[in-house]
């Protein structure tokens, strides 16, 4: 696939699933990952803080078989190895115009906190942004403070690569964030310590069409 075929697709996703080692509720990763591919979504990001690589083969079989993109947090080796769709990265120019020039079919993805981030990190290369915190999370801890939706609001108006809205997200603030016109809503704990991570997982996924 070229970089022009990945964005088409990852347009048309919704619900951004982000599946960390750690929260788990006791349960697998790769159980995680085979309820929330077969919930629906349709991009998944292995976010593998200890080892980027050592789930990345068993993610990209089960990704491909139900056809949805998979996104490799902080390594662009292990994306660009294992044949991922894309790579997560922080908000340095320059790891993001490395990146681009060393991956140019692959989707970059950006973590900013700012529109002034967001702006950088298009100009940089970034095929998408993830902004955030929204809300409060204790999932990532140096996060910093909740931005909130009129943040949101601001950068989604703002800049022209897609938005992807991240931080705290639950369901009982869902519908704050889809209220600003937000279209890719990413969550960790909310599908991944969810009881029914298939269920919780085709819930969302409704619930932002
Ligand atoms: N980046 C900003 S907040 C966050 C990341 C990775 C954590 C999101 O996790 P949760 O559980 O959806 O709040
Ligand atoms: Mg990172």
């Amino acid at each position: 696939m070229n970089l022009t075929e990945r964005e088409a697709r990852f347009k048309k996703t919704t619900l951004y699933p982000v599946i960390t080692p750690g929260f788990t509720k006791g349960r697998s990763v790769i159980e995680i990952l085979e309820a929330i591919l077969s919930g629906g979504a349709k991009i998944v990001q292995l976010r593998d803080k200890e080892d980027p690589a050592r789930y990345a083969a068993l993610f990209r079989r089960r990704t491909e078989y139900y056809k949805a993109l998979l996104i490799i947090n902080d390594s662009l080796e292990t994306a660009l190895k294992y044949g991922a769709d894309g790579v997560h990265l922080g908000k340095s120019d320059l790891v993001l115009k490395k990146a681009r020039a060393a991956a140019p079919e692959l989707l970059i993805g950006s973590s900013v906190t700012s529109l002034k981030e967001a702006l950088a990190a298009e100009g940089a290369g970034a095929t998408y942004v993830a902004l955030g915190p929204i809300f409060y999370t204790l999932t990532k801890p140096n996060a910093g403070e909740p931005l909130g939706v009129k943040t949101l609001e601001e950068v989604l108006s703002n800049i022209k690569v897609p938005l992807v809205a991240i931080g705290g997200i639950n369901k009982d603030n869902l519908g704050e964030v889809l209220a600003v016109g937000v279209r890719h809503v990413a969550m960790i704990t909310a599908l991944t310590e969810a009881p029914d991570i298939e269920r919780a997982t085709r819930g969302f996924l409704s619930l932002i069409q």
